[in-house]
């Protein structure tokens, strides 16, 4: 590797929220505005369903298995875990990583089930720390008015109203709140100009850290 570019490293995004919040529609928008402007992005999600881990995590999601609580909790945490070198090697390289979904996820829904929090943040530490958090925030019965709610095993109402609780806890200096109520193209220009703040922060030479600091 040389010349300049290669230097500065990769911002790692993360949007976090309820299901159907908008995540991976926004996503995707932030992909597309990323590599408009002739940065090297990627878009990544948890879980990654392509792993062998990320096939039990999908059977336990669309009910076709069934797992004890602290059992699903540590493979979502292992389908980050196989994943971070992977996810280290692309920021030190210089991508940024728009990731759908993170440890915040896996402590929220969790701890929405009655797991103690500490436990849950347990087996996240030392896992790469995003360096933005986007929180598509948005009331669970607006949520589940939108298309497609139903099918997966945590989608219902009074658990969603759970993890949005639980969510709040986990707040930090690296989130961004955003109403996620507004129509999807003031939401794209609201993430726009926060995350490419945050990756000129980090081609500046903002150091990578673990979580949980
Ligand atoms: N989970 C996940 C854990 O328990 N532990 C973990 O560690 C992790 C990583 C995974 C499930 O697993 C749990 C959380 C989840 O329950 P998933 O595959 O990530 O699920 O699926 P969801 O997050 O549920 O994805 P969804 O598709 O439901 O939600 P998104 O991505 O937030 O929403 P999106 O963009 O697909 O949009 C949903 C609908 O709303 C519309 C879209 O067009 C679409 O129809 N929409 C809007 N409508 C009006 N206004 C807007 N601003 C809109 N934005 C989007
Ligand atoms: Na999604």
């Amino acid at each position: 590797l040389s010349g300049g570019k290669s230097e500065s490293r990769g911002a790692l995004i993360v949007l976090e929220g309820l299901d159907r919040s908008g995540k991976t529609s926004q996503s995707s928008k932030l992909l597309t505005y990323l590599e408009g402007l002739g940065h090297s992005a990627e878009l990544w999600r948890f879980p990654d369903r392509s792993t062998n881990v990320g096939q039990m995590i999908s059977m336990y999601l669309s009910n076709k298995s069934q797992l004890d609580d602290h059992t699903i909790h540590l493979l979502f945490s292992a389908n980050r875990w196989e994943k971070r070198s992977l996810m280290e090697t692309k920021l030190k390289t210089g991508t940024t990583l728009i990731v759908d979904r993170y440890s915040y996820s896996g402590v929220a829904f969790s701890s929405a089930k009655g797991l103690a929090l500490e436990w849950c943040k347990a087996p996240e530490i030392g896992l790469l720390s995003p360096d933005l958090v986007l929180y598509l925030d948005i009331q669970p019965e607006k949520a589940a008015e939108r298309g497609g709610y139903g099918g997966e095993r945590y989608e219902q109402l009074e658990f969603q109203k759970k993890v949005a609780k639980c969510y709040q806890v986990l707040h930090d200096a690296s989130w961004k709140i955003i109403d996620a109520c507004q129509p999807i193209e003031d939401i794209e220009k609201q993430l726009q100009e926060i995350v490419l703040d945050c990756v000129m922060t980090c081609q500046k030479g903002k150091p990578l850290s673990n979580l949980w600091s």
